[in-house]
């Protein structure tokens, strides 16, 4: 696919039927971060709604200073700025807001069923198709924003990732023998995220859990959970009103974890 970076974002901006997204959209050949960009518009004063598009990312970000592969022309590279009226009790509803969007919208292209792992991650027969990065920008100094990054992997073939990511990682052209087109995904994608945060904006978070949890295989499994040096194990029991996972421990308490500091393992 040819990528004509200003007829596509005006393409995209065209075909989007949103009600808060995609005010400005545009689309870059190559930076380092989509949300480190969007967080600079943040600063310079940007209208929610605003949606950068990479092509590729030479500093894609993970969570914990990880880092996202993001190989030019397969992959969607993309960040939302959105700045809700109140904070939320819990940066942790952010990303199960975007989660939702997100497994949504895969499963539209997906000829196999994806799901939702704990915390930010859309996988596919175990492997990770797609990864979130929700972070909230509050503080004296800065405006109030939500900045919510996404990568999925599309039209990558197996060889295309890296020894690393090999075993773990997959594309929708992997799972369905076919390429997607990139620029479809992306117009569901924020079209998905538009819905559900103004469902989140006028009803409340409920929804967002029920929709979390009827996406997700964790519920029920063992998993085991790294906070900082700490592992800790138990059974996966169910998202409380905050958003957060609460796990049962083998001596039978409860306990509740936010979705950014958390790396989790399923057996
Ligand atoms: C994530 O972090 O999964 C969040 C990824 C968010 C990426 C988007 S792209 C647009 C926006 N701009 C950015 O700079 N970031 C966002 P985490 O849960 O920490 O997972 C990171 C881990 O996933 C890495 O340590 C690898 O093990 C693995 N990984 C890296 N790249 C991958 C890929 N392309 N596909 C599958 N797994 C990958």
């Amino acid at each position: 696919m040819i990528y004509d970076f200003e007829s596509d974002a005006a393409n995209i901006k065209n075909n989007l039927n949103c009600t808060r997204i995609g005010s400005v959209v545009m689309v870059l050949p190559e930076i380092d971060s989509t949300n480190n960009l969007v967080k600079k518009y943040l600063l310079n004063g940007a209208e929610e709604g605003l949606v950068v598009i990479a092509e590729s990312q030479t500093k894609g970000r993970g969570r914990l200073g990880r880092t996202w592969y993001s190989p030019s022309k397969v992959g969607i590279y993309l960040s939302v700025l959105l700045k809700p009226q109140f904070a939320p009790d819990h940066s942790s509803i952010f990303t199960i807001l975007a989660g939702v969007a997100a497994v949504l919208t895969i499963n539209e292209f997906s000829h196999q069923r994806a799901s939702l792992k704990w915390p930010n991650d859309i996988v596919i027969s175990k492997q990770k198709v797609s990864g979130l990065l929700c972070e909230l920008v509050q503080n004296r100094i800065e405006p109030n924003g939500l900045i919510i990054g996404i990568g999925i992997n599309v039209n990558h073939l197996p060889e295309q990732f890296p020894e690393n990511l090999k075993n773990s990682a997959t594309s929708l052209r992997i799972v369905n023998g076919l390429s997607v087109d990139r620029l479809t995904i992306i117009q569901s994608f924020l079209m998905n995220l538009d819905r559900e945060y103004q469902t989140y904006l006028t009803k409340g978070k409920q929804s967002m859990i029920e929709k979390w949890r009827l996406n997700t295989d964790l519920f029920g499994k063992k998993i085991s959970i790294k906070r900082g040096s700490t592992i800790i194990s138990g059974i996966a029991k169910r998202l409380n009103d905050a958003g957060q996972l609460v796990l049962s421990q083998e001596n039978g308490s409860e306990e509740a974890f936010e979705s950014g500091e958390i790396t989790s393992r399923i057996y």
